[in-house]
């Protein structure tokens, strides 16, 4: 068992573990339903400063199955996604596997399809439907589902033929969502008046920079019919933006902690270009206390020791006077998680 090692182990075996339950993934793709929040974002969301915690077996056991199925589900959020299926969605995802995308990512995400007493979102009838897109890809197009009336989702593997359109936009760039703390959002109404009790919404986001097609089953009660839609969205837990000081020229990095937990972290880092536009930025993290940073996206890493440049990913090098983007990164402590020194260099 990972967990009883993780546990008795000591540091240094402890970082290794770590290291291994983390994503090694080069993270190129990234977005999720956060509200209502897709099976693996919302046990990310529930559970990620706690994930080994026993009282989640009861509480919550659905999350419990699939952390222990595999934690990488949960610290990749974003990722469930498949490439190049050319729109053939149907035909490429089995019914009873349309939670993981069809076993997507090697089968990271194969706990997602587990039939069960899921958390499910109270939401009313009409609501807002809501993507984030860490990476602002942007949509070709989105579609979301809901389940048929009668439909289980608590004893019932979910088929194509349970799914019934309930709106969709077609393409639709970054430039049009709105800003997000991280990347961008968007919000998609749905109405599905006279709908009571369990149900899952099922979304498909074709995104824009590539033939790259997300899937996310989100969990709902409808317990709120009758009542303006005012179900509340949920942001991802992220510290209030800071907003470095406009250096003359060249470009400035700020760093913000934005989860902690036994043996990982995850942090946000904001570049801002100086007076001047720029055409690509590296920003060098040098770690005092023994971190490595596993994944990185919107930006492209390399790790020297405990020194990690990360340099601009293609879409986002290319900064106006005093524009910003930011890039995200999951790293292993092996207990004290002090936070780096950065630099921002223009490249
Ligand atoms: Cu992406």
């Amino acid at each position: 068992m990972r967990i009883a090692r993780l546990l008795a182990a000591p540091l240094i075996a402890l970082a290794a573990v770590i290291v291994v339950l983390l994503p090694t993934t080069p993270a190129s793709a990234h977005g999720s339903v956060v509200n209502p929040a897709s099976r693996n974002y919302g046990c990310w969301e529930r559970w990620a400063s706690r994930f080994q915690a026993p009282e989640m077996a009861t509480e919550d056991p659905m999350c419990w199955q699939a952390w222990q199925a595999n934690p990488n589900a949960m610290w990749n959020w974003n990722g469930l996604y498949r490439e190049n299926l050319a729109g053939n969605h149907q035909a490429n995802i089995p019914d009873g596997q349309l939670c993981s995308g069809g076993h997507a990512e090697g089968g990271r995400y194969n706990a997602m399809d587990t039939v069960g007493n899921w958390h499910a979102a109270t939401v009313s009838t009409q609501f807002n439907l809501r993507l984030q897109d860490q990476a602002s890809h942007g949509a070709d197009y989105i579609r979301v589902y809901v389940t048929r009336a009668g439909y289980d989702p608590t004893t019932q593997p979910l088929r194509w033929s349970d799914l019934q359109l309930v709106n969709q936009i077609g393409y639709t760039p970054a430039a049009q969502w709105q800003p997000a703390t991280q990347g961008v959002q968007i919000d998609i109404p749905v109405s599905v008046p006279g709908r009571t009790g369990r149900a899952m919404f099922y979304t498909i986001w074709q995104a824009s920079h590539m033939d790259q097609s997300y899937y996310f089953c989100s969990d709902v009660n409808f317990g709120g019919t009758g009542n303006p839609p005012t179900n509340p969205p949920t942001m991802p837990p992220t510290s209030p933006p800071t907003t470095p000081p406009t250096a003359p020229g060249g470009c400035t990095a700020t760093y913000t902690l934005v989860g902690n937990w036994t043996g990982g972290f995850q942090a946000d880092v904001k570049v801002t270009a100086g007076a001047t536009p720029i055409t690509g930025w590296a920003v060098t993290l040098t770690y005092p206390t023994g971190q490595q940073v596993a994944q990185v996206w919107n930006g492209t890493p390399t790790t020297t020791g405990s020194t990690t440049v990360v340099r601009n990913a293609t879409y986002n090098g290319n900064l106006p006077a005093g524009a910003t983007t930011t890039f995200g990164l999951l790293g292993s402590t092996s207990g004290t998680n002090s936070a780096p020194t950065v630099t921002c260099a223009t490249s």
